[in-house]
C-alpha cells in the first residue's frame, strides 16, 4: 500500500513538472489592443476571440482586452510598433491603423477598390489577403484572421454631399495612413489627420466639419449628437480588423496551441463579420429616424467620385506593389455575386 501511494505521488510530481516545464514561458494573462470597445463589433470580436480561446483551453490561456488604445496612450497608428516590439501581446487591429508600417494593407484603403461584401471577401479570403498577411507577418506580426469594421460612409455638419464639389474645402478628420490625406486632397477637401479620440471633441466644436467611418461607429458613438446631419453612403473603402499576435509571443506557443488561437480567431472573426453586415440595415433605419440626411448615390454620382480620385492609385500604386493592386482587381473582377 505504502509504496503503491509512494509512486503515485511520484507519477503525479513528475506530470506537474512536466507541465510546468513545458508551459514555462506561457504568461498568466496576454495582452489585447482594440481601438473600438465592446459596444462596437469592433470589440465584439475581440471578446469572442478572448471566450473561445479561454474555454477551449480550459482556462490555460488568458487573454485581457486594453480596448481605446490604451495601451499605445490613444494613439493607434502605434499599435503595430507596440506589437512588434513586444509591448502589445495580440491585437484586433483596422487595417488602417497598422498600414503606416505596413504599406500593403493601404490596398484596402484605396478609394473604391471594393463595391461590395463580396468584393472584400474575394481579396481576404484569395491570395492577396495570402499576400497581405505575408506582408505583416514579415514586419513581426503573425496574422491569424480577419474581421470587419465596415464600410465607410462619409458624414459632415454643413451639406448634402452627392458630387465631388460638395467637399470644396470642408475640414474633414481623416485617420491612420497618409493615403486618406491623398484622397480628400483629391476630392478637394481640407483633410486633418488625428487620432479616434480627438476626433469627437473636434467635431463636437466644429474644428472639423466632416468625418468617415462605418455605420456601427456613426450610430454607437453617437455621431449625429455632434451635428454630423448629414451622411453619405458611397462605400469608397472599407477596413477589414486583423487578429494578430506579436511574432515574440507566437513562438512561445506549442503548435497545439497556435492552431487554437488561429482557429478561435477564425471563427471569432466568421462570427463577427456576419453580426454586423447583418445588422447595418437596422442602423441604418436607426440614423434616419433620429432625423440624419442619408445620401444614397446613384450609379452616375458614384463614377464621378471614383474618376476624381484616380490620381491616388498612381501615387500609391509602387508602395502598395503593382502586383499586390491587380491581384486585387482581379479578384474582384472575379468575385462570386
Ligand atoms: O479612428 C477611426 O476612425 C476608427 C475607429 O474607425 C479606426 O480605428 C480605423
Amino acid at each position: 500500500m505504502f509504496t503503491r501511494r509512494t509512486f503515485m505521488a511520484g507519477t503525479a510530481a513528475a506530470t506537474l513538472l512536466f507541465s510546468a516545464a513545458s508551459h514555462a514561458q506561457y504568461k498568466d494573462e496576454y495582452t489585447v489592443s482594440t481601438v473600438l470597445p465592446s459596444a462596437f463589433p469592433w470589440g465584439q470580436a475581440a471578446d469572442k476571440w478572448v471566450e473561445l480561446v479561454k474555454e477551449r483551453s480550459e482556462g490555460r490561456i488568458n487573454m485581457k482586452i486594453y480596448s481605446n488604445s490604451q495601451l499605445v496612450s490613444g494613439d493607434q497608428t502605434k499599435e503595430f510598433s507596440a506589437m512588434r516590439s513586444g509591448l502589445i501581446d495580440m491585437a484586433v487591429g483596422s487595417t488602417i491603423n497598422w498600414s503606416p508600417q505596413v504599406p500593403e494593407l493601404n490596398l484596402f484603403s484605396l478609394p473604391f477598390l471594393m463595391p461590395d461584401y463580396a468584393a472584400i471577401d474575394a481579396i481576404t479570403q484569395g491570395e492577396a489577403g495570402e499576400a497581405v498577411f505575408a506582408a505583416v507577418k514579415k514586419r513581426g506580426v503573425t496574422p491569424l484572421a480577419w474581421g470587419e469594421n465596415g464600410f465607410r460612409e462619409l458624414s459632415n455638419s454643413k451639406l448634402t454631399i452627392d458630387e465631388p464639389t460638395d467637399l470644396d474645402g470642408l475640414k474633414i478628420r481623416v485617420v491612420g495612413s497618409p493615403l486618406f490625406q491623398d484622397t480628400f486632397t483629391a476630392l478637394g477637401a481640407n483633410p486633418t489627420q488625428m487620432s479616434w479620440a480627438d476626433a469627437k471633441p473636434a467635431l463636437t466644436t466644429g474644428a472639423v466639419d466632416g468625418q468617415e467611418n462605418p455605420l456601427s461607429v456613426f450610430d454607437v458613438a453617437r455621431i449625429d449628437q455632434v451635428g454630423q446631419k448629414y451622411l453619405t453612403r458611397w462605400h469608397y473603402m472599407a477596413d477589414p480588423l486583423v487578429f494578430a499576435i506579436s511574432n515574440r509571443v507566437w513562438d512561445q506557443f506549442s503548435p497545439e496551441d497556435q492552431a487554437l488561437l488561429k482557429q478561435a480567431a477564425v471563427d471569432a472573426g466568421q462570427w463577427e463579420i456576419e453580426k454586423s453586415r447583418s445588422e447595418v440595415d437596422g442602423i441604418l433605419a436607426s440614423i434616419k429616424e433620429r432625423g440624419v440626411e442619408v445620401t444614397e448615390l446613384t450609379p452616375e454620382q458614384r463614377d464621378a467620385f471614383i474618376k476624381a480620385t484616380e490620381s491616388v492609385y498612381d501615387k500609391w500604386s509602387s508602395r502598395i506593389g503593382a502586383d499586390l493592386i491587380k491581384q486585387a482587381q482581379d479578384a474582384v473582377a472575379n468575385r462570386n455575386q
